[in-house]
């Protein structure tokens, strides 16, 4: 049609609740987790650190979140690295690991109201009893999860609002059941289950089976797509988006969270969108890089970027809370006759309406594929019947964010909407966001730039002295098993860094068969670095070079290793998991007392030396090899291996 006419005939919607209300909403949330996805924040300096926090959960200031959700750790990877479990063994139990309690802390501290969701990924391998599953002794693994609740409620003082099952893996409804009865029966029975945090499935068995009916309080599904099924409708259950997103925070990012945000209420009656992630704080060069609300990935430079999936955050979580309900689609939610949609909010007093109107190829999210559709310019009228026939005005929050070079707006205040006899109209252009609302709130909270953007340091050193007991060295990002700070109890290397994982996972991806933590900058092709080891004559220590994936691909990474035995062998392979071996031969003898192993790779060419005996020189690494990539220390078996003085020579 022509903009003239289309303006000239624009479409009626009416939001009207004199039939009644939808259902409740239950808020929009950040995921931590799934994993180590704020490794790299914890490590920031502040003010920076504080700055991020409140972007991300200071109520009117920035993403305002409603909902935290977080890993329960298992020392298992989980898409960015691994997170350490409380219990690493049957007989230990430890509740200062990682960083999740600290995030959840803080995001309490910035808003008391904040709800807490914890979801496990993987499990230490004991939970399955060294199998694949956790459900091999269902009591022993709820058992473990009662744990790590009872931990967060008196250590920490926190308390969960929702628990999830396995995230998307398989559950069994016995699990579920006893989950369900364990909590109630210990004081948790305010913790609503949410089943199954993957496909659609449950909803099939919710529907035959009261008693997992019962149990459950929420059914959670991963990235619908903004649709349910007909059985999920049919369970009559509370529907969220329980891990939607994951695309990149640039202004296409902006979009597929703006669209999903409205549309997963629109199309398929979810109540709450959490995003994977919160906050994307790990190496860029993993997997999923950026794909969080917003970026701080360089601790040792302080910079970060508060990105537009904040400010769409903001268009709902500033000027509403969970507990408010929707209106029913139909009367206050819907599509748009010409392409993008409205949804309306109320707590009975106060009334908010999100507006979108964002264009196909500017809001798809990673997945699912999104079917073709138009978004042309257009005049709404939006009618108001019931409780708020008769308000005068409406404030006005509006984005657009920019695509081919055009510059964005986000999140700006804009003169009130009058509003006349119930009615307002509203010339909407493709790719915007509206925000009208009664509430005289929103704020576009705002910090001095931070620093500029620097590489990791091409000269490091770290002896570990500085940490707290039991948490991670900085900017060491674990892949497989589990470093922690630990007391060496010897006087001349005092804090130590320390693989604790006991054993292979109940994995959730592909872990890496050694414990292995990367460090410095993926871009990285000549590097020498050292560090001084501890290992069982029977283990050794890996030190690696050029290691070019992380994440679920990790176990597949090529680079140049380094495996020293405690026993006098060596190995050098061009694999994480040991299988190509260029060179082996015998070496100093390492096993329980410290060694300085060193590493250096340049150009073709690479040479390790223990306490400056040279071990190994290979003189024609092939050039199919991964040119450039991080650094890695490892222990080939899951035991204690401890490092200490760890050092970048030279860095290019
Ligand atoms: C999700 C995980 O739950 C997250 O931990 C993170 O890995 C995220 C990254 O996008 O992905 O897992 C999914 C894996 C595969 C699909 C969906 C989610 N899939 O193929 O539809």
């Amino acid at each position: 049609c022509l903009a003239a006419v289309c303006s000239a005939s624009g479409s009626s919607y009416l939001v009207d609740d004199s039939g009644g209300l939808g259902p409740r909403f239950d808020g929009i949330g950040g995921l931590s987790g799934g994993g180590a996805t704020s490794r790299l924040l914890v490590s920031y300096p502040d003010p920076e650190r504080s700055q991020i926090l409140d972007y991300l959960f200071s109520p009117n200031f920035g993403a305002a979140l409603h909902i935290l959700k977080v890993e329960i750790g298992g020392d298992a990877q989980s898409t960015e690295g691994t997170e350490p479990s409380h219990m690493h063994s049957p007989d230990d139990e430890n509740y200062q690991r990682g960083y999740e309690w600290w995030l959840m802390k803080e995001a309490k501290k910035r808003n008391p109201n904040i709800k807490l969701y914890a979801l496990p990924w993987g499990w230490p391998g004991w939970v399955g009893n060294y199998t694949n599953s956790p459900y091999t002794d269902i009591k022993q693994t709820i058992g473990y999860v009662m744990k790590w609740l009872q931990g967060a409620r008196t250590v920490h003082g926190l308390t969960m609002d929702y628990l999830g099952i396995w995230n998307e893996k398989s559950y069994t409804k016995d699990y579920i059941k006893l989950l369900r009865k364990t909590l109630d029966s210990s004081g948790f029975q305010n913790v609503q289950l949410v089943a199954s945090d993957g496909k659609f499935e449950i909803s099939y068995d919710i529907l035959t089976d009261p008693e997992l009916a019962a149990a459950v309080s929420i059914l959670g599904f991963h990235y619908p797509g903004t649709y349910v099924t007909k059985y999920t409708t049919e369970t009559r259950k509370t529907l969220w988006s329980s891990e939607d997103y994951s695309t990149k925070n640039d202004n296409v990012g902006a979009g597929c969270w703006a669209r999903i945000l409205n549309q997963n209420y629109v199309n398929g009656n979810m109540t709450s969108t959490i995003s994977w992630n919160l906050i994307a704080s790990y190496y860029g060069s993993m997997p999923f890089g950026r794909c969080g609300l917003m970026t701080a990935e360089e601790p040792w430079s302080g910079n970060y970027a508060v990105e537009g999936p904040i400010w769409v955050t903001a268009h709902t979580t500033q000027f509403t809370l969970p507990g408010w309900k929707y209106y029913l689609r139909g009367s206050g939610a819907g599509h748009l006759d010409l392409g993008g949609s409205y949804v309306s909010l109320t707590d009975g007093k106060n009334f908010t309406i999100v507006i979108e109107t964002m264009t196909h190829n500017h809001s798809q999210c990673i997945r699912p594929s999104l079917p073709p559709y138009t978004v042309r310019a257009q005049t709404a009228t939006f009618d108001l019947k019931g409780m708020f026939n008769s308000i005068k005005s409406l404030n006005v929050f509006y984005s657009k964010p920019g695509y081919g070079g055009n510059s964005s707006v986000y999140f700006m205040n804009k003169s009130p909407v009058q509003v006349v006899n119930g009615q307002f109209n509203l010339t909407l252009y493709p790719d915007e966001i509206y925000t009208l609302t009664t509430q005289a709130v929103g704020m576009k909270g705002k910090y001095p730039d931070p620093p500029q953007t620097k590489p990791f340091p091409t000269k490091y050193t770290d002896n570990f002295d500085e940490y707290p007991i039991y948490s991670e060295a900085s900017y060491f990002t674990d892949q497989a098993g589990c470093f922690e700070i630990r007391n060496s109890g010897n006087i001349s290397h005092n804090l130590v860094m320390q693989q604790v994982a006991t054993s292979f996972p109940v994995n959730w991806c592909n872990d890496a068969h050694h414990p292995i933590s990367v460090i410095g900058n993926h871009t990285w092709r000549d590097v020498s670095f050292s560090i001084d080891v501890h290992v069982l004559p029977s283990s050794g220590a890996i030190l690696a070079l050029r290691v070019d994936a992380g994440g679920c691909g990790a176990a597949g990474s090529e680079g140049i290793y380094f495996w020293l035995g405690g026993s006098g062998k060596y190995n050098v392979t061009t694999d994480m998991e040991g299988k190509s071996v260029v060179m082996n031969g015998t070496a100093p003898i390492i096993g329980n007392t410290w060694a300085t192993v060193q590493l250096t790779v340049v150009g073709g060419e690479a040479k390790g030396s223990v306490n400056g005996v040279e071990v190994f020189d290979w003189v024609n690494i092939p050039t199919v090899l991964p040119h450039h990539g991080w650094i890695a220390i490892g222990t080939p078996d899951y035991s204690a291996a401890q490092f200490d003085n760890f050092a970048i020579h030279s860095a290019s």
